[in-house]
């Protein structure tokens, strides 16, 4: 029995379950959370992480300031560490979000340390370990130990923790969040209704070239999709800013390139002329959008996500199908999804 993959097949399809319960920690830790908010009154706010948590990182910094119009940066942790100057202000109220699947990874730790000591800032810790020194570290903790995968690439830990931080930036802006609630059933539609298209494209030998493009709230997702099919396939894999590709990185296109684009809804038209120039120099193209979109019907698959969700909650859905497409490719290879080259689930350092 090829138990290959058996366990990143599982975590990537536990994500309803697992979103809900991250809705459900948010919920019973927003109080918490507010009142550190309203008692320090950030006026820019700097999320950390690294690797894929680098990448929720520039996600919840981005959705943050779109819903609460407060400045807010996201870096590496090694770059708060090596260069402080250049992260952290030293003429505002600063909050910090750490963000760490482990809450080990010792760059982030470092970051948290020197941050303490340079500023009166808070902490906030986004983990999936509340007994870790990073969750310890902090002044407030929102975490969800059971999204922990045993598998090293992050799938449910990733959306889990992203769910905390759109609850947070949609809490502070005080929008709603009722409407969450609805995520787990979409995560459930999504993953069955667009596992055969993940299949198709994850086994087709004729792709070698994975090319994820997304801008704005979507830019951070493009780059932790690309990351996915890295750890797991090995395969050539880049993220770039939608209009951006033009700029030089289109040069890479040939017939055997697939260029997946995060289509947002205010930025459609744009977004989708520069998928129809792909398709156009020879690529495939695969599209995710809320709604179709008629225009890229002939030269598109699609991935259309009907989630009925204002735009500040829809990030997280981008990322369960293009997990799977990692998946299936990284299975094709003949590889193990569970256990990527080279990688282990925490980088410990001395710095
Ligand atoms: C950060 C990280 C992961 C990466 C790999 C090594 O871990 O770089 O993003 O995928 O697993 O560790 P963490 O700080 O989020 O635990």
């Amino acid at each position: 029995m090829d138990d290959r993959g058996k366990n990143t097949f599982q975590e990537i399809n536990s994500q309803p379950e697992v979103w809900a319960e991250a809705i459900n920690v948010y919920k019973a830790g927003s109080k918490v959370v507010g009142e550190l908010w309203a008692e320090n009154q950030p006026d820019q706010i700097i999320f950390i992480g690294c690797g894929s948590t680098y990448y929720l990182a520039k996600t919840a910094s981005a959705l943050f300031q779109y819903m609460t119009g407060v400045p807010a940066f996201a870096y590496p942790a090694s770059e708060l560490v090596l260069t402080p100057e250049v992260v952290i202000p030293d003429s505002r109220k600063v909050l910090l979000v750490a963000i760490s699947r482990s809450g080990e990874t010792t760059e982030t730790s470092e970051a948290i340390s020197l941050y303490q000591k340079r500023t009166a800032g808070k902490v906030v810790a986004i983990t999936c370990d509340s007994q870790s020194t990073i969750a310890k570290q902090a002044d407030v903790g929102l975490g969800l130990d059971t999204a922990k995968e045993k598998s090293i690439a992050q799938t449910r830990s990733f959306t889990s923790m992203l769910i905390l931080a759109q609850s947070f930036g949609g809490d502070i802006a005080s929008q709603e969040l009722k409407d969450m609630e609805k995520l787990p059933i979409v995560a459930k539609r999504l993953l069955f209704e667009y596992r055969p298209l993940a299949k198709k494209f994850g086994e087709s030998q004729q792709i070698k070239k994975f090319f994820f493009l997304g801008s704005g709230l979507l830019n951070g997702l493009a780059n932790e999709a690309m990351l996915k099919m890295k750890e797991m396939s090995l395969s050539y894999s880049e993220a770039f800013h939608v209009l951006e590709f033009r700029h030089g990185p289109m040069s890479m296109i040939d017939e055997s390139s697939l260029v997946v684009g995060f289509i947002s809804d205010h930025a459609t038209a744009q977004e989708a002329a520069v998928l129809k120039d792909m398709h156009n120099l020879g690529a495939k193209i695969l599209s995710l959008s809320e709604a179709p979109i008629p225009e890229l019907a002939p030269i598109a698959e699609g991935i259309v996500l009907n989630t009925g969700l204002p735009e500040w909650m829809r990030p997280v859905t981008y990322l369960p199908v293009l997990q799977l497409l990692a998946y299936y490719r990284s299975m094709s290879n003949g590889l193990n999804p569970d256990r990527p080259t080279n990688l282990d689930a925490v980088v410990k350092l001395t710095l």
